[in-house]
């Protein structure tokens, strides 16, 4: 059996429920260009099915403004107001007013006092974790993590499994060593696609996704404190996520899986 190593974290709506962040600043990038598109909550859940900024803005014009003539080049309009977006958001971050969710630094902190490798394999912009990892984590945190692989590094985003052969490629690991933390049926289905055990927690955008296959579901990481609720798998006696529970749940993963 495989000795675990390395622990890789998706970005948003596990870190931190950064989602509805997000969907304020996309709809806060459409009003200071003169659109009329404001993304309800609904709309929004409709669209996470797509991961990328960029990407998720073109497939709601496909899916909901079909005859949209965007003012010169499509492609270099939605960069525009993707761009205008990220700034926003980083703005945001940057109040430090996006906590982190329940568990994430205390579990982040033993990891590293563990010896173990930390790695983020995100959809997200770089400078959206830049600016959520400095202002809610600590101020070196990026240098907690040995990789971070965002966005446009990879040719396919989620759930493709690119952004996670990526990251591993980048630390030199192999599948059978790691373990992936993810909130969405997209991120699991990545994560999966690379052959990664992967944790779940999930979130309110992310309730009704499908999360076979996940080797446990829960409704955060917990604290000892304010234990997590499991939703799908054994945590055994375990009552909030800790390295002993990952070294647990990583020696029950088959060799081959
Ligand atoms: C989530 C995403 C991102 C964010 C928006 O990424 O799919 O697109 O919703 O950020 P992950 P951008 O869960 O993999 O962290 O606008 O920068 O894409
Ligand atoms: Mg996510």
């Amino acid at each position: 059996m495989n000795r675990l190593t390395t622990l890789l974290f998706d970005v948003d709506g596990t870190l931190a429920d950064t989602e509805e962040v997000h969907r304020v600043s996309f709809n806060q990038a459409f009003e200071q260009a003169g659109l009329d598109w404001g993304w309800s909550q609904e709309t929004y859940a409709e669209l996470l099915t797509v991961t990328g900024g960029k990407e998720r803005i073109r497939y709601f014009l496909d899916t909901h403004l079909p005859g949209f003539e965007a003012p010169g080049n499509l492609d270099e309009f939605i960069a525009g107001l993707h761009a205008a977006k990220t700034e926003i958001y980083t703005g945001k971050a940057a109040s430090g007013n996006i906590p982190l969710r329940p568990g994430v630094k205390r579990l982040l902190c033993e990891a590293r006092e563990a010896g173990l490798r930390l790695g983020i394999a995100t959809t997200t912009t770089p400078a959206n974790v830049t600016a959520l990892l400095q202002h809610s984590l600590a101020e070196d945190a990026e240098d907690w993590f040995e990789v971070i692989a965002a966005g446009n590094a990879v040719a396919e985003k989620k759930p493709a499994a690119d952004i996670y052969f990526y990251a591993m490629q980048q630390l030199g690991v192999t599948p059978a060593e790691c373990m992936a933390f993810e909130d969405s049926e997209n991120g699991l289905c990545s994560a999966r696609g690379a052959g990664l055990p992967t944790l779940i927690t999930l979130n309110a955008y992310t309730r009704d996704h499908n999360f076979d296959g996940a080797v446990l579901v829960l409704d955060q990481f917990g604290e000892p404190a304010a234990p997590f609720t499991v939703l799908a798998g054994d945590a055994g006696e375990h009552r909030f996520v800790n390295v002993d529970l990952l070294k647990e749940l990583h020696s029950r993963v088959p060799e081959h899986s």
